[in-house]
């Protein structure tokens, strides 16, 4: 019985087993490239697993790199899969009772040595590449400077007169859906950006460690005191993105959201206005002095 069964594994031609295993890839794969379409823009939705739309170059050269790594992971892990089912099905002791003693194979170990380095030169270049692109533009046309705060975020716009204004968290309480607004993640003070613009940011923080991070622009960068980091994004289309921060920066790290609005270029300058006469009334010299709403609680 036993010996029959064995037999039957080792009959199992590995054209079925491809056969098989060929279409449940391809279901992973699809669903895989699916799970962006479903998503909606700029926030995070149920069982979402692939990235938010790409709204920003950004993004779109991380995606890119991110669907090619996939590609070359999907057929090593498949290589490795068919070279291990070989083993387990054609070596094992009952297949194969009398196992072969040689030990060295200069041909093979010359092949499995050379092919990784290989993989990882195809590998590094568009990754470097993606780095440098993604790392700080040159002549930005606007500056955004982001400050993190235990548990807010500060806005300044330095080429705008020095607009600055604090971004809270809106309380789960005063969500109005009919707004758009999101539970957890939409602020009291949004940061209004202009679309197809070059738009330099820097990032710090003024009391602990936070991380300014917004998954639909391809944006994440430490918010550190006393450093200056810089990134920078060019918005492809209007529209709404929110971001949370990312790194653990006390009790209410999870209540300091980002709220991005991308607008048009004649919008971003109709609000420059409205944002001025707005914040320049509630102006107490940038140190407004507000408890984040967690403590009210
Ligand atoms: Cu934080």
């Amino acid at each position: 019985m036993c010996r029959k069964r064995t037999q039957q594994i080792k009959d199992l031609p590995m054209k079925t087993f491809a056969k098989r295993l060929f279409p449940a890839l391809v279901i992973v794969m699809l669903g895989l490239w699916a799970a962006p379409a479903l998503a909606a823009e700029g926030q995070p939705v149920d069982w979402e697993i692939g990235f938010q739309p790409a709204a920003s170059s950004s993004a779109e050269r991380i995606h890119d790199f991110h669907n090619m790594l996939l590609w070359i992971i999907t057929g090593i892990v498949i290589f490795v899969f068919i070279l291990l089912a070989i083993v387990i099905l054609r070596f094992n002791s009952k297949a194969n009772p009398k196992p072969a003693q040689f030990s060295h194979n200069v041909l093979i170990e010359v092949v499995w040595t050379i092919v990784p380095i290989l993989i990882l030169i195809v590998i590094v270049v568009p990754s470097f590449k993606l780095l440098y692109t993604n790392d700080r533009i040159e002549n930005p046309d606007m500056t955004l400077k982001v400050t993190g705060y235990q548990w807010y975020w500060g806005y300044e716009y330095p080429d705008n007169d020095g607009l600055n204004f604090l971004s809270y968290m809106v309380p789960e309480k005063d969500i109005d859906p009919a707004k758009g607004q999101v539970r957890l993640l939409s602020t009291d003070n949004v940061v209004v950006l202009p679309v197809d613009t070059n738009i330099q940011i820097l990032v710090t923080a003024a009391d602990v460690i936070h991380a300014f991070a917004v998954p639909a622009l391809g944006v994440k960068i430490d918010a550190v005191p006393g450093r200056l980091n810089e990134t920078w994004v060019n918005i492809s289309k209007p529209g709404r993105y929110f971001g949370q921060c990312s790194e653990l920066c006390g009790k209410d790290h999870s209540y300091m959201p980002i709220e991005i609005h991308a607008v048009s270029k004649e919008e971003f300058q109709q609000w420059l206005i409205t944002a001025k006469e707005k914040f320049a009334a509630l102006d107490t010299g940038n140190t407004e002095i507000k408890f984040a709403f967690a403590e009210e609680r």
